[in-house]
């Protein structure tokens, strides 16, 4: 198949699945086209059967915001009529169904169809979507889609309550590809020698810092783990929380414990260096960076919050408290530190579950039945 895939090229859960979806569909003789308005950070612009096409924006004095949806639909439509697409993927609905949605006005008028489909990651639908400057404009992309998924099920039950659509929804979950997420002696040996002495735990965070990702917990709960067991954090990635993080390690008295490191494009590299990954979060509508880390034999200390509780089974293959329970996450923490039987058993539950029910093996053919039942469908 000939796929476009768009999605914010930037740092988030949204942008990594629709890239790694592309590389992965690639792998397996598609041919992708990504069009953003900037290379997806994970893709290296090297890859086989992969190309990317620029959205350019242009100013102009009159225009206080830039139209990038309108331009976005432009080039999917030159796009999709240039390299023949068969299909469009648009990861987060706001604004990209939208452009989608006039590409395939603007084809069908010169005769050619272009099916669209729209993949929900969350805050599209539980924050901006449920916003009433755009929740009629969602809704109506969402229902004008030629397929809709979403990544859990919890995001298909709001999505349903939210824009009370009778659309079906397809849940088709995240994934990650278990031969590159997986614990390496290198990673235990050199790459956790840089962040941790012999003696030490490691634990590690990873999010875009934003506020629903509660990164200031993720402080807290390391400074009480940190008072009974000698230990260390490792902070990745970057966003408008990074700077309270900082503060606040500083003043807690632990800023020489905690390694913030900034985005980094492997991932895979440092998450099988911890012991524990923190994601204590307001919301999580699937928590992609905690499957990442169970992939990699690291367990999870989560909140029971959006999809979280469907990846993560309390007990069994990580840990599950109410959002701002920064006491109890802690003592989790210390318990499972100081007990690396429970924690080794943890690690492999999680690292089985990944094999079993998440591995891009399993999913990445579930998008393309999905492709094709879109396309075997009369056009709309
Ligand atoms: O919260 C983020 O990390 C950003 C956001 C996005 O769309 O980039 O993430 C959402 O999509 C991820 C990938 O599908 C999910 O794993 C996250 O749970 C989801 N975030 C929220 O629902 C808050």
């Amino acid at each position: 198949m000939k796929i476009g895939i768009t999605c914010y090229p930037t740092y988030g859960g949204s942008g990594v699945v629709a890239t790694e979806l592309g590389v992965e569909l690639a792998a397996r003789g598609h041919e992708v086209h990504f069009i953003s308005y900037a290379q997806p950070f994970r893709l290296s612009g090297h890859e086989d059967r992969i190309r990317f096409h620029e959205v350019p924006v242009s100013n102009y004095p009159l225009f206080e915001f830039p139209p990038y949806s309108l331009a976005l639909s432009t080039r999917m439509a030159d796009v999709a009529e240039y390299y023949d697409l068969d299909i469009l993927h648009v990861h987060y609905a706001i604004p990209h169904s939208v452009s989608a949605m006039l590409a395939r006005q603007m084809l069908a008028k010169r005769g050619r169809r272009l099916p669209f489909v729209t993949t929900l990651h969350g805050t599209d639908i539980t924050l901006v979507g449920a916003d009433r400057a755009y929740l009629p404009i969602t809704r109506y992309s969402i229902e004008e889609s030629d397929g809709v998924t979403a990544i859990s099920d919890y995001l298909r039950r709001e999505t349903i309550e939210t824009f009370a659509t009778t659309r079906p929804i397809e849940v088709i979950p995240n994934f990650v590809n278990c031969d590159i997420y997986v614990r390496t002696p290198e990673a235990r040996g050199p790459v956790r020698a840089q962040y941790a002495d012999p003696d030490e735990a490691l634990l590690v965070h990873l999010s875009n810092f934003r506020p629903v990702k509660r990164v200031t917990d993720v402080v807290r709960i390391f400074a009480q783990v940190a008072r009974e067991v000698p230990a260390r954090l490792l902070m990745i990635g970057d966003g408008p929380d990074r700077s309270p993080a900082e503060w606040l390690a500083q003043s807690l008295g632990i800023r020489d414990r905690v390694h913030f490191v900034g985005k980094n494009d492997h991932v895979n590299q440092l998450l099988p260096a911890a012991d524990l990954m923190l994601m204590p979060s307001e919301l999580e509508s699937f928590g992609l960076a905690a499957l990442e880390a169970m992939a990699c034999e690291v367990p999870t200390l989560g909140t029971r919050v959006g999809g979280v509780p469907e990846l993560i089974r309390d007990g069994v293959n990580g840990r599950l408290f109410p959002v701002g329970d920064t006491e109890g996450m802690a003592r989790a923490a210390i318990r499972l530190l100081s007990h690396p039987a429970e924690l080794a058993a943890m690690a492999k539950a999680g690292r089985q579950e990944a094999q079993q029910r998440y591995c891009a093996s399993h999913i990445i053919p579930h998008y393309e039945r999905y492709y094709q039942q879109v396309l075997e469908q009369p056009a709309s």
